[in-house]
């Protein structure tokens, strides 16, 4: 099939997911086209089966706020006609879901079918979504949707809670590329971030205040205080400055590696022995998959849709959100001798295997059937 994917071409998960899940398309033998404002972070390789098509939006004094959705429905149309493209798959319900809606009105017009499928990501329904300022229009375009997605059960629950959703939601979970893992490379240099005897504590993320980027120093200086260890940190973001200031205000700052935006996680997480997500919300947590399926046990909360991925007392712990002394303590349960940890490792290895892309590639591809069937 003739694939038109719309994502946030960033180091957001629904970027990342839009961008495997498209790159394993193509190797399918399907042909794919990315349609966004930049070349997404994790696509490296394009091909004569996937494709980017950059959407412009020039900046006009006029406007005090550019019209991004009116630039990306045109470029969809253009793109669809141009290529003959068979469906349209947009991730993350804002403002994708409302600009393909316009683009399938204007190409009826011209006698063009073109089914749209939505995947639902997280904060578009739980954060920004159910804003009084944009549920009306959010609304609408899911239900305007030919199929909708949601990235977990969690998910599907707090969108049918807050919106007026006429249509089935389906379950499609995030997933990883577990061959991409355990052949990406050999020479895992922990000694880079810590001494022999020191635990290496990970969080990785967009570093944004739903993260509890406090929580995550906060539980690292309980830690370090029992256990030898350093913390990595990776990403950027909004809360960056601040955490850095706590670390320092803690006495820390030797102890705390910040590293910004990376697009090779496997290179860390290779040598991590626990990552840290104390988010107070969270759809999936894909970053917790990508750290289990690199063998590294997790300390989450129990919020949103985490616990389908991080199972209590198996593949790491969870805790009620804020509770950094209850995470603190489960962290040191693990991290205590080296029996537990590797027994933890496995588990995280062996649950996150369940979400291989090979199991998950197959639900989308009878989804984009159905929905082409539909013509
Ligand atoms: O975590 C973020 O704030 C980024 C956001 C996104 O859209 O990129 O992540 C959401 O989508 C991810 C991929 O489906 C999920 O794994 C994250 O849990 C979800 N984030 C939240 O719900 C806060």
């Amino acid at each position: 099939m003739k694939i038109a994917i719309v994502c946030y071409p960033t180091f957001g998960g629904s970027g990342v997911v839009a961008t495997e899940l498209g790159i394993a398309l193509a190797d399918r033998g399907h042909e794919v086209h990315f349609v966004t404002y930049r070349q997404p972070v994790r696509l490296d390789l394009l091909s004569h089966r996937i494709h980017f098509h950059e959407v412009h939006v020039p900046e006009y004094p006029l406007f005090h706020y550019q019209p991004y959705e009116l630039a990306l429905s045109s470029k969809l149309v253009d793109t669809v006609k141009l290529y003959g493209i068979d469906l349209l798959h947009v991730h993350y319900a804002i403002p994708h879901a409302y600009a393909g809606y316009m683009a399938k009105k204007m190409l009826e017009e011209e006698g063009i079918y073109l089914p749209m499928i939505t995947t639902l990501h997280g904060t578009d329904i739980t954060l920004v979504g159910k804003h009084p300022f944009y549920k009306t229009a959010v609304n609408f375009s899911i239900n305007q949707s030919d199929v909708v997605t949601a990235v977990s059960e969690n998910l599907k629950q707090r969108t049918l809670e807050f919106f007026d959703i006429e249509k089935e939601i389906e379950v499609v979970p995030n997933f990883i590329d577990k061959n991409k893992y355990s052949t990406s490379f050999t020479d895992c240099q922990r000694s880079l971030m810590a001494e022999e005897h020191e635990r290496i504590i990970t969080h990785i993320s967009n570093f944004r205040a739903v993260k509890h980027i406090p929580d995550v120093i906060h539980i690292f200086n309980k830690i370090q205080q029992e256990i030898p260890s350093k913390l990595v940190m990776v990403g950027e973001g909004p809360e960056k400055e601040n955490a850095e200031f706590l670390c320092e205000q803690l006495g820390i700052m030797d102890k705390v590696h910040f590293l910004g935006n990376s697009n090779e996680i496997d290179r860390i997480l290779c040598f991590s022995d626990l990552f840290l997500l104390p988010s107070k919300s969270e759809s999936f947590g894909l970053a917790a998959l990508e750290a289990m399926i690199n063998r590294v046990p997790v300390i989450s909360t129990n919020a949103g849709g985490i616990p389908e991925v991080n199972i209590h007392g198996v593949t790491g712990f969870l805790s009620n959100v804020g509770d950094v002394e209850d995470m603190a303590s489960n962290a040191l349960k693990i991290l205590k001798d080296e029996a537990t940890l590797e027994r933890f490792k496995d588990n995280a290895a062996r649950v996150a295997a369940k979400f291989d892309i090979l199991n998950v590639l197959p639900l989308y591809e009878s989804i984009y059937l159905k929905a082409y069937n539909t013509r």
